[in-house]
């Protein structure tokens, strides 16, 4: 009988969670003039139907039945326009050493520094579904990756991947993420590194027994023996050399001999539609 209720319990949990979202749903239509059929899922899309200007932008996640706000940035000097940012750091005025719980949620402000949180971004790397037709098998076209980086002497870089993916939650969110562009291999070939799951402060997933990465270096990374790379870490102080203890980049020191301190980092999403 108790297991019974339990259930009936459970039931009901899942029908309010439904309801919850179908109202924000409802809500976000009323206030954005948006429908589910006329919204966008990523900014490509949104580059597509005309929206030319860099900016804050709903998008909507098919997994969550929800939206979620993102900044586009249309701007990006590329022959692919229309990148669905993910992390952004601009002037240290977000605070990034969080724990699990806010790394998992998201945190900050989509039109200054941000983190869209690690289950949106699980779930907007699988999102871009096509099926070779209508009874074959549901296929995922991964997003390319694009990590955009300058540091206080103006030196710039921005290094993109064909493939990114995270794992679920069960996997602590391990990153995937490979085809780096032929143009960094030799200059890039640290950063960042694929195949090693999430860390915070209070969740030590890396690879080294002696340290808890996160905890030391106050930030939340995909680490392996610590730091490699970490776009997370505290933000640099003006003209700062590039240090572990801030926001890092492997092999910098390659691109500009100063190795000055990165004063801007975003992590981006194009997503293609060659092949569908
Ligand atoms: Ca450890």
């Amino acid at each position: 009988m108790m297991l019974l209720l339990k259930e009936i319990l459970l039931h009901c949990q899942d029908q309010q969670k439904l309801l919850k979202n179908l109202l924000e749903f409802t809500t976000s239509q009323y206030y954005l003039g948006y429908s589910h059929d006329t919204s966008y899922e990523e900014c490509t899309s949104i580059y597509e139907s005309g929206s030319r200007t860099s900016g804050v932008y709903p998008i909507w996640l098919k997994e969550r039945f929800q939206f979620t706000y993102v900044y586009c940035d249309m701007d990006l000097v590329s022959t692919k326009k229309g990148w669905t940012t993910i992390q952004r750091r601009m002037n240290g005025e977000v605070n990034f050493n969080r724990g699990w719980d806010d790394y998992v949620r998201g945190f900050g402000n989509p039109s200054s520094e941000h983190w869209l949180g690690l289950e949106n971004i699980y779930r907007l790397s699988r999102q871009n579904r096509f099926s070779i037709n209508i009874l074959g098998p549901i296929n995922i076209k991964l997003p390319e990756v694009g990590f955009d980086l300058e540091d206080w002497d103006g030196m710039k870089a921005f290094v993109q991947y064909t493939n990114f993916r995270l794992k679920s939650k069960a996997r602590n969110y391990e990153l995937d993420v490979n085809g780096l562009d032929e143009a960094f291999k030799n200059i890039f070939s640290m950063a960042p590194i694929s195949g090693f799951e999430f860390s915070t402060p209070d969740r030590d997933n890396d690879k080294n027994n002696e340290s808890h990465c996160a905890s030391k270096y106050k930030s939340s990374w995909w680490f392996r023996y610590c730091v490699e790379t970490h776009l997370n870490g505290p933000y640099p102080r003006y003209k700062q050399p590039m240090s572990r203890k801030n926001i890092f980049w492997g092999g910098w020191q390659w691109l500009n001999p100063n190795n000055t301190a990165l004063h801007f980092a975003s992590i981006k999403f194009y997503y293609s539609r060659d092949g569908l």
